[in-house]
């Protein structure tokens, strides 16, 4: 089995939609932790119009404690069997390859690798052998100490750092025997990034493109849209009132040509693409 990467015939960036099976996620923490609320949840984002649906059992964000591997096993395996037996073309969010084998065995095609291969050495060679879709994150560390790597002092900073560090995973993602057609990159935001990384990142993603693998961006909810919302008292937005930012945000990466964006709502992304598309024809 080798899986193609998903490519939308009309030339928008592919959507992911967001299935956190977590009871701590940042953005939806406990809303989809049981099976039944997780697999409901998916398959609205599929009708909304999702190409890929990302399904997660371990919450990354800063400052979280790890799950167990039977935890984490127990919370995507049987939402990507419903997922995947409806035809959903599905990612698992993980970075053991236990995990990841299990959810390939239950249907997944593609393994959303936020550490890149560096969490779990056994990843890249499982990904290279089942054929798997694999997508490889910039990322320093563990959720609970990536905050305290959050410094970029060599030159050209945040971009020079995160395009030769990313480089590096691509290098050995190649290494393994992942081929080029099957490999998708992501910068990373908030992962070891403060906001002012972001922006910069995402003002230079020509350079993080230069690597060669199409891109994937998850900007959706995060806490540096929340910041960029702050009002007069300093308060960041609330992860709930996000969304706008947020597409604009996809407006912007469609028109940079990146592969595709990592979104909650769905329906608002189709939206914003689909008023892209029509102003392209
Ligand atoms: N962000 C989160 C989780 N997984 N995967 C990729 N490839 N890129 C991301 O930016 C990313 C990710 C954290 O966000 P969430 O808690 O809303 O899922």
């Amino acid at each position: 089995m080798s899986v193609p990467l998903p490519s939308p015939a009309d030339g928008r960036p592919v959507v992911m939609g967001v299935v956190n099976v977590t009871p701590d996620s940042f953005s939806d923490g406990g809303r989809f932790a049981d099976t039944d609320s997780a697999v409901a949840h998916g398959r609205r984002l599929r009708a909304d119009g999702a190409d890929v649906l990302d399904v997660g059992g371990e919450s990354t964000r800063p400052g979280a404690t790890r799950p167990l591997v039977a935890e984490e096993l127990d919370r995507v395996v049987p939402v990507i069997e419903a997922l995947a037996g409806d035809g959903a073309f599905v990612s698992v969010d993980t970075m053991r390859a236990d995990v990841a084998r299990a959810a390939l065995t239950a249907g997944a095609a593609m393994v959303n690798d936020v550490s890149g291969g560096l969490a779990d050495p056994e990843m890249l060679p499982l990904v290279a052998t089942t054929g798997a879709a694999y997508v490889a994150m910039h990322w320093r560390a563990h959720s609970d100490r990536m905050q305290r790597l959050a410094t970029y002092d060599e030159p050209g900073g945040v971009v020079a750092a995160v395009v030769r560090e990313l480089g590096e995973r691509l290098a050995a993602a190649r290494a393994a025997g992942v081929p080029d057609d099957r490999l998708v990159l992501d910068p990373g935001l908030g992962f070891a990034k403060e906001a002012d990384h972001n922006w910069e990142l995402l003002a230079r993603l020509d350079a993080v493109a230069g690597l060669g693998p199409p891109l994937l961006v998850g900007a959706s909810r995060k806490t540096f849209l929340g910041r960029l919302l702050a009002g007069p008292d300093g308060e960041p937005r609330p992860v709930g009132e996000r969304e706008v930012a947020g597409h604009a945000l996809t407006l912007v990466l469609a028109q940079r040509g990146v592969w595709g964006v990592r979104v909650h709502d769905v329906r608002g992304t189709r939206d914003v693409l689909r008023v892209w598309e029509r102003t392209r024809s």
